[in-house]
Order: structure tokens, then C-alpha cells, then sequence
């Protein structure tokens, strides 16, 4: 059965069964499905209160249409194939063709009615973190209503209460339903000048999320608990992360949330920014902070808000340095230090492919042409201007240009450095090191005699 059929019956079955409003049983929105990764432009609302749009980093804004004032959105949760790199796909769980769904918008006071027909092969339904709504409209499967079985459509309805930052995602066998990727972003603009919500020239939003595909397969194992082998924002990973790219002066909003099964203190270079809001609403005030890191627990969303005053290529990233790779085996002993000279060749005659890693530090392993499966995320990759970048997973970059026209989200290519103004190398002679003499009386011995420590870890495993 192809797509139109199958949802042309569940519609059907759907309109039938429908009974938690009138109007709902109306006729259902057709679903809007995206079929590939990149980041659409900002959806500038045609009806309903005016706000200023968000822009979703390789995502997008599901439409919605009105119906008597009410706000009517389709989702379907169905299995989709994500592109989370380029060369790289995956078998995963989302909803209208992507992983995550598509971002809904919508305006403080808002009455919202979100349709949902599940084609997946289980049964699911859908919490709206954060919401205050009507307890049976929470999504709890089993709590506040019965699952929504295979091929049916259930609706939710509420009103958009209060302004914010939240997303979604499925509480029905949750543990494999979102490590397969079910999860979307949620937005509730304020309907008018909020005192603890700044008006920004662009805002940007995306979810923390992890998966664990083994290299040369294509589907997330589920039952993986934190060793997750694939670090991704908006089940994307670097260099497959758009950058987010705006005018010098600009003001700037980047609303992230955690979905994954550890925190991710997130940096941004060049600026720093304030925590202005989260999922529990804009924060007072006194509560705000300069940061440049700022760690997002699971489950918890941020809310970051700056000034884009310094021109330039800025990286933008989780600060745990596992979570800037990609998939790797890393089981393996740690071998910098370690002589293999003249090993190698050996090795190579009974195993043609061998190949050492790690001599001097794994940046060889960036440039490496290792053969690997086909379908398999390359381990740090990512090429600047000046060479490899050395970064994947939950790496993007911020750039800031003076030229960058309002509206404009296009990348405008790398930042070329004004003369003076990058490191350089030092070409001169370079003096003789001025050591310290361990007799010297200038300086007490900080060893007493047999405090002498060595340390030898023949077998250290790289751990996250
Ligand atoms: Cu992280």
C-alpha cells in the first residue's frame, strides 16, 4: 500500500472514531510530509496573530490552516529514512517523513487541535512537554488515554497558555520510540511585548538526541542506555549541521532541548549570551547570567539569547569532547607514546588491512582513508578553510557577517580573516627552554623521596 492509500484508509477509520470534538470530525488537514534535510526558511504566518517565525537547523515548520479559530495541525508518526549526514542514512521513527518532526508554531491564546495518525507498527501518542493543558490531553499512554493503535488518528486540543519553549515526543513505549528519533520542537510565540521575552531578529531552534547504529548498518539499537556512538542536533551530525548564519548587530535566540540520555554543556565561542528562558517559561531577571557554556540536563530546554557583535566564524558545540565525533570503536587501548615502528609492516603480512592508530593523538584519524562500510559516518570530519576541522557530532558553527541582509539565513561562506588579526607562525629563532633545577633553592622540592609516582596504562579504554 502506498503512502496516499494507507492514509486515505486511517483518515477514514480515523473520522469515525473521533470523538473529542465536533468540528474535529469535520474533515482532517491533508499532512504536509519533507522529504529531505535541509533547513527550510522561516514560515511567516499567513493567518492568526503575527509573531516573528523560528528557523529550525535542518528542519522545518509544520503549516497548519484555520478552522473556525482554531488552529489545525496533521502529524503522522510513521517510519522515515533520515539523512544524518550527507552519504549517511538511517532507518529511523519520526513524523511527516523527518526525525524530528517538523517544529509547530503557534501564539500564546491560541486554541491548537493537532491530529495525529500513527503508521507506525506500534501503538504510540504524544506528550506535549511543558503545556498546561487538560490532564487527558497530557499524552501518557495508559495514564491519560489509551494508546493510539496502528492506523488510527487521535486528536489532541488545548490552548497555548503560556509563552515558551517545548517540545513533544511519544510517552507509549518511549524507550524505543525515541531512540528511533520520535520527537519535535514546539514554540508558543508571546501575543504581544512580553516584559521577560526580548523581541530578537533571529531564533533559532534545535533537540539534543543520540543514537547508536552500529557502522554499516542503518538502524538505531534501541536498547542501548548511554553508550550511544552518535551525538546528533536534530538527528544531524557535523559536517551535516547547518551553520546558523547572521547580520553582524544582530540579536540572536537559540532555544535547544535534551532528548538524550546524558547532559550537554553547550559553548558557543566569541560572545557570550544569557540563559533568558527554558521549557518552565522566560526566566526572571535576576536569574540571568553571562555565560558561554551552559549545561542542558536531560529532559531540560534552554533558552540563550545574545548580541551578534563580533564578526566571524564562531564554532558552536557540546563542550564533551566525545560528543564532537562520530561513530568509532573505542574499545581501544590509548597508544599515543607508544613506539610502533617497524610493527606495522609486520602485521600487515598476516593482516593485510591493519592499521595502527593513535601514535601521536587520533588527528590522523580525521584524514585517514581507512576503508569502511558503506553507510558509515566518517569519525571526526569536517573541512575549513585552513583544514580539517576535526569535529562531528553536535558541532555547528555561528557566522556572523557584517553582509548578511536581514532575513537572509543562506551560509555565506567562510570568514576571511582581516590581515593581522590571525595566529600565525612564528619564524624566528627559538631560545634554549630555561629549566628549573630540582636542587635549586629558589624553589622547594615538592617530592619528598619515595613519593616518586609512574604511571603505565598499557590497556586504557577511551570512555565517554
Ligand atoms: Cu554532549
Amino acid at each position: 500500500m502506498n503512502r496516499r492509500h494507507f492514509f486515505n484508509g486511517a483518515a477514514l477509520t480515523a473520522v469515525a472514531a473521533a470523538s473529542v470534538s465536533r468540528v474535529a470530525m469535520a474533515a482532517l488537514p491533508e499532512p504536509v510530509i519533507m522529504n529531505h534535510a535541509d533547513t527550510a526558511p522561516p514560515l511567516t504566518p499567513q493567518t492568526g496573530r503575527p509573531y516573528n517565525p523560528v528557523v529550525t537547523l535542518n528542519g522545518w515548520t509544520l503549516p497548519w490552516r484555520m478552522n473556525n479559530g482554531v488552529k489545525e495541525f496533521h502529524l503522522v508518526a510513521e517510519p522515515v529514512v533520515r539523512e544524518m549526514a550527507p552519504g549517511f542514512k538511517a532507518h529511523m521513527w519520526g513524523y511527516n517523513g523527518q526525525s524530528p518532526g517538523p517544529t509547530i508554531e503557534v501564539v500564546e491564546g491560541d486554541r491548537v487541535r493537532v491530529f495525529v495518525t500513527n503508521k507506525l507498527p506500534e501503538h504510540t501518542s504524544i506528550h506535549w512537554h511543558g503545556q498546561r493543558l487538560p490532564s487527558g490531553m497530557d499524552g501518557v499512554s495508559g495514564l491519560n488515554q489509551p494508546a493510539i493503535p496502528v492506523g488510527k488518528t487521535f486528536v489532541y486540543e488545548f490552548v497555548a497558555r503560556r509563552p515558551g519553549t517545548f517540545m513533544y515526543h511519544p510517552h507509549a513505549d518511549e524507550m524505543t520510540q525515541m531512540a528511533m528519533g520520535m520527537m519535535g520542537f514546539w514554540v508558543t510565540h508571546p501575543k504581544g511585548k512580553h516584559p521577560l521575552i526580548d523581541e530578537v531578529d533571529r531564533d533559532f531552534v534545535f533537540l539534543l538526541n543520540a543514537y547508536d547504529i552500529d557502522p554499516g548498518t542503518m538502524t538505531p539499537k534501541i536498547m542501548t542506555m548511554t553508550d550511544f556512538n552518535l551525538w546528533s542536533w536534530n538527528s544531524r551530525i557535523f559536517p551535516g549541521i547547518d551553520t546558523l548564519n547572521v547580520r553582524l548587530g544582530d540579536k540572536v535566540r537559540i532555544r535547544i532541548g535534551n532528548l538524550t540520555m546524558t547532559n550537554h554543556p553547550i559553548h558557543l565561542h566569541g560572545h557570550e549570551f544569557k540563559v533568558t528562558g527554558s521549557d518552565g517559561g522566560p526566566w526572571p531577571m535576576a536569574a540571568r547570567a553571562p555565560e558561554v557554556t551552559t549545561d542542558v540536563a536531560v529532559g531540560q530546554m534552554r533558552q540563550i539569547d545574545f548580541l551578534a557583535d563580533e564578526e566571524g566564524d564562531w564554532a558552536f558545540h557540546c563542550h564533551k569532547s566525545h560528543h564532537t565525533m562520530n561513530a568509532m570503536g573505542h574499545a581501544i587501548p590509548t597508544t599515543i607514546g607508544v613506539d610502533h615502528r617497524g610493527l606495522v609492516k609486520k602485521l600487515q603480512k598476516v593482516m593485510p588491512d591493519y592499521m595502527m592508530m593513535g601514535e601521536r593523538g587520533m588527528a590522523d584519524m580525521g584524514e585517514m582513508e581507512m576503508q569502511i562500510p558503506e553507510n558509515t559516518a566518517p569519525m571526526m570530519t569536517g573541512t575549513g578553510p585552513y583544514g580539517g576541522v576535526e569535529m562531528g557530532g553536535m558541532f555547528s558553527i555561528l557566522k556572523v557577517r557584517k553582509n548578511q541582509k536581514p532575513g537572509d539565513y543562506k551560509d555565506p561562506g567562510w570568514y576571511k580573516q582581516p590581515a593581522g588579526t590571525q595566529a600565525y607562525e612564528w619564524t624566528g629563532a627559538l631560545p634554549d627552554p630555561a629549566r628549573m633545577k630540582a636542587s635549586s633553592t629558589a624553589m622547594p622540592a615538592t617530592a619528598g623521596p619515595g613519593t616518586e609516582v609512574q604511571i603505565r596504562k598499557p590497556m586504557g579504554t577511551m570512555a565517554h
